[in-house]
């Protein structure tokens, strides 16, 4: 991919910037194959059901069986898939700019899997499950039969992850919407930036006066709002950011 892709500007402003954010969505597991939820015009469907009905607080209470059934189908596509270039390339501006804030939409746990750390996961993490009544968090071994009741209190156990209806873990947003209004420089990659409210993020960043730059082989309805728009997958295009 031709490097004049990169402004002289992004050039710059990758080479001076103290504080840096980025915000992921599927788009940036795309070349680790990992499907996303909508590319091509047309949205996930599990058993005829829209990803967003069957990841839904409302699926859950009615039948958290065919939850546990999607979550479990997710987890083994993802077993055998490892961290591609972008998430690589993420991982090593950890070490590039004193203060870097990774928040992420994807519960895949990719990001973590090439090395990432403190990352940010606003939709939590397909991982780890909850307990619905004391709370008490289980990580989810692949080959280990997972857990259905709670050690604990003998509860159910539910995917530790944010379904849509249910509000984000205390904390978890605020402390991204704190480092976006701080930052100077905050990438979009892979993001259809249509879920609420992961998709302020950028916006809040924004306002606070940070360079906002969009990585998506698609506009979206952020691009409007963005600096500079790099139009390409991650894979490609983030490598040639930190090549100055
Ligand atoms: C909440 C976990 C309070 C589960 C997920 C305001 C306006 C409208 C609606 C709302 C609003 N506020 C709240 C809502 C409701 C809802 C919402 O946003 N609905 C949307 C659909 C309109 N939000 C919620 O329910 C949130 N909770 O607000 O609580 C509340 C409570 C009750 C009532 C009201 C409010 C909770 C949302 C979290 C849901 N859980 N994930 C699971 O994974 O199954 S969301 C899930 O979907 C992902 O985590 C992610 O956030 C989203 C998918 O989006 P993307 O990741 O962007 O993926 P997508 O496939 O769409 O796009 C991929 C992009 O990558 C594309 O642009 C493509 O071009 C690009 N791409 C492809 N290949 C590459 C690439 N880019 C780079 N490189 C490549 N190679």
């Amino acid at each position: 991919m031709q490097s004049d892709l990169i402004s002289t500007s992004l050039h710059e402003r990758f080479a001076q910037a103290g504080r840096v954010l980025v915000l992921t969505g599927a788009g940036i597991s795309a070349e680790s194959g990992v499907p996303t939820f909508r590319g091509g015009g047309n949205t996930t469907v599990w058993k005829g059901m829209p990803f967003d009905v069957i990841s839904s607080a409302m699926m859950m209470q009615r039948d958290l069986p065919a939850v546990w059934e999607w979550f479990d189908y997710r987890r083994s596509i993802l077993q055998s898939l490892r961290p591609n270039r972008g998430h690589l390339e993420l991982a090593r501006w950890a070490d590039r700019f004193p203060e870097f804030t990774l928040v992420t939409q994807n519960v895949d746990g990719l990001h973590q899997a090439a090395g990432s750390r403190d990352v940010i996961e606003l939709h939590g993490s397909v991982w780890r499950a909850r307990c619905v009544m004391c709370r008490t968090n289980y990580e989810i071994i692949p080959e280990v039969k997972r857990l259905d009741a709670c050690l604990d209190c003998g509860a159910w156990l539910r995917p530790d992850v944010v379904l849509f209806g249910e509000m984000l873990p205390p904390g978890r947003f605020e402390m991204a919407a704190e480092r976006a209004a701080d930052c100077q420089l905050c990438f979009v990659i892979g993001t259809s930036a249509l879920v609420y409210p992961a998709a302020s993020i950028p916006e809040i960043a924004k306002a606070a006066g940070a360079f906002v730059c969009e990585v998506n082989p698609e506009r979206t309805p952020l691009s409007d709002l963005c600096d500079e728009v790099l139009t390409g997958k991650a894979g490609d295009v983030l490598p040639l950011i930190s090549k100055s």
